[in-house]
This record gives C-alpha cells, sequence and structure tokens, in this order.
C-alpha cells in the first residue's frame, strides 16, 4: 500500500526514512541536511566509515536521534538533460533502497523526491519513476510512504499513481 503525504520527513515513526545523500554521504543542505540536522551528530561521524556512495547505490546507517530506526542514504543523480543515464540512476537509487531496507528486516519505509531539488531532476519524470519503482515493491512491506514537502507534489505523485495503477 503506497502512501502519500506531505510532511517533513525527520518527524516519520517508521523503521528508515531514505536520504537523497551526495556521494561523500557527509551531509548538504535540502533534505540530507534536515536528515542531519534531526539525527544528530553521531549520523556523521557515522556516515564517515562508509567512505561514500555512488550515484545510484545506497548505504545504511541508524536513524540515532530520529524517530526512524535507520536511514538509508541514496545518491540520486544529476540532471544534465536526460541523455547520461539519468533515468536508469534514479531507478537504481530506489530499487537498491529497498533492496538494502529488505535485507535489513524493514517493514515500513519512507522516502523524499530523490533529485528533484538540488540536482535538478524533472519532476513529472522523477515521479514516474519512484511511482513505478513504489508498485514493484509495496507487497514486501507494511507501509511505502512518499514524503513530499508541498501539497502540490504531493498531487503529482496522486496524478501519476492513478494513471499507473
Ligand atoms: N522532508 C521531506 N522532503 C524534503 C525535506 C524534508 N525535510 N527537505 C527537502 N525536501 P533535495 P536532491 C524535498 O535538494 O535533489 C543536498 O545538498 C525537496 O523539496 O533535498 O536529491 C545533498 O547533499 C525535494 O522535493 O535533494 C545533495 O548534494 C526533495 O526533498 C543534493 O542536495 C529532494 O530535494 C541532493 O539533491
Amino acid at each position: 500500500m503506497i502512501e502519500i503525504i506531505t510532511a517533513d520527513i525527520t518527524t516519520l515513526e517508521v523503521d528508515a526514512v531514505v536520504n537523497a545523500a551526495n556521494r561523500s554521504l557527509l551531509g548538504g543542505g535540502g533534505v540530507d541536511g534536515a536528515i542531519h540536522r534531526a539525527a544528530g551528530p553521531l549520523l556523521k561521524d557515522y556516515c564517515r566509515t562508509l567512505k561514500g556512495c555512488r550515484t545510484g547505490e545506497a548505504r545504511i546507517s541508524p536513524g540515532f536521534e530520529l524517530p526512524a530506526r535507520y536511514v538509508i542514504h541514496s545518491v540520486g543523480p544529476v540532471w544534465k538533460g536526460g541523455d547520461h543515464y539519468e533515468p536508469a540512476l534514479l531507478k537504481a537509487c530506489y530499487q537498491n533502497s529497498f533492496e538494502i531496507a529488505l535485507y535489513n528486516d524493514v517493514r515500513s519505509i519512507a522516502f523524499p523526491a530523490i533529485s528533484t531539488g538540488v540536482y535538478g531532476y524533472p519532476k513529472q519524470p522523477a515521479t514516474e519513476i519512484a511511482i513505478t519503482c513504489m508498485l514493484a515493491y509495496e507487497d514486501r512491506f507494511d507501509r511505502v510512504i512518499t514524503c513530499c514537502f508541498s501539497e502540490t507534489d504531493a498531487g503529482l505523485y496522486r496524478e501519476v499513481l492513478a494513471a499507473q495503477r
């Protein structure tokens, strides 16, 4: 069951929240900054031991001071016009996040709209990829949550979900 909500992802009581990270995994702006602030400094210390992450891959850490037990850090592609493997890399972010979640017995997981902020991925195609991947994995979780940061984004997710179901 896919849930589409508008919220600050750092407030969610779920097994895992996904972070739209960068390859250093050492924090940044946007949702990454919010997660690092809310989780506290131990998150950065832990992430240092992970030694980075390639675009499209995912790593897991404890949630530290977050209500979520885990943070799954995934690095989305920077949008460079669409012919630099961006769709395949974004799809890989969702798939690898789901796989690492399953491996860690995560039952509830919340995603932000990876790559659609600072990394500039156009929202419509990014949402289509996110929903396609969520539909493929929803049966293996109790809750799959799309955590939008605006009602406009949530409306787009609802439209795309309705079209794909
Ligand atoms: N809760 C939920 N969604 C949020 C939150 C929040 N607290 N804050 C922002 N968003 P972005 P990217 C939404 O830029 O495009 C960082 O500096 C936001 O509205 O956070 O993958 C990293 O370190 C947008 O819809 O991630 C990287 O360098 C979505 O989250 C780079 O930005 C993603 O926007 C990654 O860029």
